[in-house]
This record gives structure tokens, sequence and C-alpha cells, in this order.
């Protein structure tokens, strides 16, 4: 076991405008009422509504989101410098700006980053204009200044320390701002031909960086397991996978923080996706690889 027993803490932040779509905002009281005992200690991070500007239509809530990712760096930095790993509760995951840069300014982290899409649109490639479809490229520097620059000055991550695993949702215009950058993708296609140990075995030998930072946006997994999302997309992991998946990371890197965003109760079927983030989440609190 390569990560060391860490305390944790936990951030809930219940955001919806990265997305721009009702019922992420409900992830976290809703697992928290039905699972007290793994979510009942979460720290929440309040949404403060600003002042945004509507005919800036590439980037949808733009001063919202950028002042709640501020807010939740600053607390994600402060757990990170007490000696805790910080797992933020989404939410949308336009708030992976957040957390990765609360950690980055502590420690050089790469990241893994697990979805369905890419997350690697700019406000100049974006079809959409959610910002939830851009955090990744922002923090590797690229897209909107003021965004780019949250908590600190410019990048957080480097490229070369980032993996992007199970797409298969990329947009045309994303695909020229992940090879401009050289980020590697492994798309869910390539995890069923080589097979998910190989695929693992393969991000071993690319990921040469301690500290890893696992980015989990729930639309990764299946619809048949996971349809309480807001994106579904077909053929995706089994929860068998995805934990196999976690149980890899933890075992051969230091897991430095964790987000589990995109969680919608309002599209789930018999509570299957509530069960199932509440299982990873219980893996990832007390990690037994
Ligand atoms: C699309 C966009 C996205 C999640 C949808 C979709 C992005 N590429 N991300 N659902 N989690 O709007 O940029
Ligand atoms: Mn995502
Ligand atoms: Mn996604
Ligand atoms: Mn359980």
């Amino acid at each position: 076991l390569y990560t060391e027993k860490m305390k944790n803490k936990m951030f809930a932040v219940p955001m919806n405008l990265g997305a721009n779509k009702a019922g992420i905002e409900f992830g976290p009281e809703v697992l928290e009422e039905y699972f007290p005992d793994t979510f009942g200690e979460m720290t929440y991070i309040d949404i403060e509504k600003q002042r945004e500007n509507f005919n800036e239509w590439s980037l949808k809530y733009k001063n919202t989101i950028l002042n709640t990712c501020e807010k939740l760096a600053t607390a994600v930095n402060e757990a990170v410098r007490d000696g805790y790993r910080p797992i933020t509760i989404g939410g949308d995951h336009s708030i992976a700006l957040g957390s990765i840069s609360g950690v980055a300014l502590e420690k050089e982290v790469g990241v893994v980053w697990i979805d369905a899409h890419g997350d690697m649109n700019t406000d100049e490639t974006t079809m959409s204009g959610n910002i939830h479809g851009m955090p990744l490229a922002l923090l590797q520097g690229a897209g909107d200044r003021d965004l780019v620059n949250c908590f600190y000055e410019g990048a957080k991550i480097d490229s070369k320390n980032v993996v992007i695993l199970g797409a298969r949702d990329l947009d045309v215009k994303e695909r020229d701002v992940i090879e401009e950058l050289g980020v590697k993708v492994i798309p869910y296609d390539e995890v069923v031909h080589k097979g998910l140990d190989n695929v693992l075995d393969e991000i071993r030998d690319y990921l040469k960086i301690d500290n890893i930072h696992i980015s989990f946006d729930v639309d990764s997994v299946d619809p048949e397991f996971a349809p309480g999302v807001s994106t579904p997309v077909r053929n995706g992991f089994t929860p068998e996978e995805m934990f196999k998946t976690f149980r890899f990371l933890f075992k051969n890197y230091s897991i430095t923080s964790v987000d589990i965003v995109e969680y919608n109760p309002v599209n789930d079927k018999n509570e299957k996706t509530m069960n199932f983030v509440n299982d990873l989440t219980e893996f990832v609190l007390n990690p037994n690889v």
C-alpha cells in the first residue's frame, strides 16, 4: 500500500451552474440523508450568486463558479496543509478547478481524470458554454484568463502528468486542445480492447509522479449501473472495473485528494447510483487494497 493512512476531510459543493442543469445540486444532501455514516461530516461550500455577464454565452455563470472554486480551493488548501486528504463531493465537475488548485499550491500533483468526457474545452472551442466541460484545460493554463488564475496565477498541473481515463464523448475542437497540450487519453474502447489490467499497467508506466489527485465523474460508469448523472453516455465502466481502478491507484500512488462529481439524484433509478457512489466513497475513505 503506497498511500499512507491519512485522515480525510470532506467538502460538499452543491454546484450545478457548470452543467447548467437542475438536479446535481441535490447530490450532497441526498447522500448525507441516506448515508450519514459516510457523508455526515461534510463541510458545505456555499454557492454565493455573483453578478454575471449574460452576453458572455461561452462562459456561463463564470463569476459564481470562480467565486465558489476559490472558496473551495482555500478550504482544500488548508486541509492539505493540516495533513488531511480532501475529498470533494459535487456538484458538477467545474468544482475540480477549485479542489485541484487548492492541492496544487502545496504539492506537485498529477491527475487521473476518470470521465466519459474530456472536460478539455476552452471558451473558444465550447459548443455549450458550460464550464464543467472546461476544468481540465483551465488547470493546464488553457482558456479564460480569470478562470486559469483561480486561487493563484497560472497553470496548476503539467500536461505530462495528466491521464483522461474512460472518455467516449469528446467534441471535435476539444480533441485539438487535447492534442496541443499533449494529454494522454485512454478511451473506454481501449479499456475493452486491451483489458483493464493492461491499461492500468500502462498508466503506471506513463505517470512518473508520486502524488495523484483522482477526479472521478460518475458518468464514466455505464448508465446501466449509474443512470443518476446529468449526461449519461453508453458503453462505460462497470462498478467492478471502477473499484479495481481505484484499488490500483491507491496501491501505486500517493493519493493526495479525490473528487466525486456529477451524481444527479433526479435521474437515478432504484437508487443504483446513490448506492454505488456511497460504496466508492467508503472505499476512498478507508482504502483497503
Ligand atoms: C461537452 C461540453 C460534459 C460532463 C458533460 C460535455 C461536457 N463536452 N461534462 N457532462 N460531466 O459541454 O463541453
Ligand atoms: Mn466531467
Ligand atoms: Mn462527464
Ligand atoms: Mn456499503
